[in-house]
């Protein structure tokens, strides 16, 4: 049942959100929100699923967009706002956006781009100033709300689609799950172009009730000085961000270090997810806060699908078991159902929580479904009644701090480089980043190309986190008797 989303809760007096200091009321944001809506109307009476693109750090502006769009009838496309040109040109023409709203200097960044694509750019204020107190339309939970790209396995991002009804049904497994209440108090540094950062920890702290502190980056001093303040009692990140809280502690005069620790051992809960949670950091974390990480498995296509409890035994290395409302099953090559114990199978997901379809793309879409269950690529095993994660079927998907990205769309980009002949593209085991990209090159006769050089190439090309970290040069890359390129075999090499 649709309870209150896409509207926000009404503790009306009680501060939603906090941005460098300042505090917006949900009263205040509720307010602002239907204001934007309105403006974005102009004189229609409803936007009719007409794509809306953002690009908006974390902020109260953010939100205001997102919500107003929501509220309008658009369909919601938060952008990451270190995007390269190249990048948002793909997705601005794939998903057919019709206006771009961002403020500032990143609005000056679009002009050129927007202009060239004949896409309307306009500032949150040029829209609240259009309001003209008309009404809103009703939206059926049905129709389509938001859409995220995700990298998989073609080389370019597709996107996303999700409904208002399937946006409910994420949040609310979640609060009930977590148990969100509007005593929470949790800080956002995550970017608000995936679902972890929008659904886990935005969604649903508007949906509770609670308060966000919002950061325009992973601000490690910053967020650590909050924290040792007690100002936090929920905690959520992905590995990296542990791993890098860790190394940062290490840093810090013990009585700072003791503090900080505090802040987070006070807390009534801490996720981790996006990745892998190694056993090795689970049990650091432990050790140095107190805290029993509750990890959990999600995708951009299905929200959430499966948790360690909020009560009860948190597993290391394990990733628990369906959230209520989600099924969950294991799947061989020959689409049976795998029930043992410890016998590895495709993740598939059903329920009210799986996306509608990728955006324009009926056949991709049809292919990630088989007999009504998404298929995930995901390889599990069920171990004394938990998932725990083996990995994924392809090879070509790189997780890197969280990031999912896609080794033939960073391919696709190196070998329009003069200097190389060839390329392949893996992600090799990391303990800060999980994986890191590498790149292996054939270059051009008498080219060379140092790791400098080519992060230096790529920067403006690709966004930075998909920049390769290694560069390995090879004579020739290792290929089978069909003269495909053996990536298996490159792994070997690292
Ligand atoms: C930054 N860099 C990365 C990177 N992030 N490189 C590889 N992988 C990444 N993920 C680069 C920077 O460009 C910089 O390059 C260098 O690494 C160090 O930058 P930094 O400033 O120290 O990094 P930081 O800004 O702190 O970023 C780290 C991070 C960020 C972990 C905060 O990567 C991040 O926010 N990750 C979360 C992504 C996320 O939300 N994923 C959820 C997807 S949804 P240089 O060379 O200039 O030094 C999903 C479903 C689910 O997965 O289950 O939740
Ligand atoms: P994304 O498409 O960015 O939403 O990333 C989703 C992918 O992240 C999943 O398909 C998994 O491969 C990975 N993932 C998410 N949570 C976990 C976890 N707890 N353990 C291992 N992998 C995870």
């Amino acid at each position: 049942m649709i309870k209150l989303f896409p509207k926000l809760n009404t503790k009306n007096n009680e501060v939603a959100l906090v941005e460098n200091g300042n505090r917006t009321t949900y009263a205040e944001l509720n307010k602002k929100i239907d204001e934007f809506a309105k403006g974005l109307l102009g004189n229609r009476s409803d936007l009719q699923e007409e794509r809306v693109a953002f690009y908006i750090p974390a902020s109260c502006d953010y939100v205001t967009t997102m919500h107003g769009i929501w509220r309008a009838g658009g369909i919601a496309i938060p952008l990451n706002v270190a995007s390269a040109v190249s990048e948002l040109e793909h997705y601005l023409t794939s998903a057919k956006v019709t206006k771009m709203i961002a403020c500032g200097d990143y609005k000056a960044s679009l002009s050129e781009l927007c202009l060239t694509l004949g896409i309307e750019l306009i500032d949150v204020q040029g829209i609240l100033d259009k309001n003209e107190g008309q009404n809103l339309p009703t939206i059926d939970p049905s129709r389509r709300a938001m859409m995220l790209f995700t990298s998989g396995t073609t080389n370019k991002p597709k996107g996303v689609v999700s409904s208002h009804k399937i946006i409910n049904s994420q949040i609310t497994t979640l609060a009930d799950a977590w148990e969100w209440t509007s005593e929470d108090v949790i800080p956002l540094f995550l970017p608000l172009h995936h679902i972890h950062g929008i659904v886990n920890i935005l969604s649903c702290g508007l949906w509770a009730g609670a308060t966000i502190d919002l950061y325009k980056s992973f601000d490690i001093s910053k967020i650590c000085d909050s924290v040792a303040t007690g100002r936090y009692n929920l905690f959520m990140a992905v590995p990296t961000i542990y791993v890098k809280l860790i190394k940062y502690l290490e840093t810090l005069p013990e009585e700072k270090t003791y503090e900080i620790c505090r802040g987070f051992s006070d807390m009534r809960l801490n996720i981790s997810g996006s990745a892998a949670c190694p056993v090795k950091l689970f049990n650091q974390w432990n050790e140095l806060t107190g805290q029993v990480l509750l990890e959990r498995y999600g995708m951009t296509e299905i929200g959430m699908g499966i948790s360690n409890p909020y009560h009860g035994e948190r597993r290391a290395g394990h990733v628990g078991q369906a959230l209520p409302g989600v099924t969950v099953g294991l799947f061989n090559d020959k689409h049976e159902h795998i029930t043992e114990q410890n016998m590895p199978g495709e993740i598939r997901i059903r329920g009210a929580n799986v996306f509608l379809e990728y955006w324009d793309n009926p056949q991709a879409t049809e292919k990630s479904f088989v007999d009504g269950w998404f298929c995930t690529g995901d390889v599990a095993v069920i171990d004394k009644g938990y998932y725990r994660i083996m990995g994924r079927s392809s090879i070509d998907i790189i997780k890197s701090g969280g990031y999912k990205l896609s080794a033939l769309e960073i391919e696709g980009v190196l070998l329009t480089h003069e200097k190389i002949e060839e390329v392949a593209v893996i992600g090799a085991p990391d303990e800060t980043w999980g994986e890191a990209v590498t790149a292996f090159v054939v270059l051009r006769p008498s080219a060379s190309l140092s790791q400098e050089n080519l992060k230096t190439w790529c920067d403006g090309r690709m966004s930075a986190y998909k920049i390769p970290k290694k560069l390995r040069i090879l004579d020739s890359l290792p290929r089978n008797a069909m003269g495909k390129v053996t990536k298996s075999d490159l792994k070997k090499l690292l």
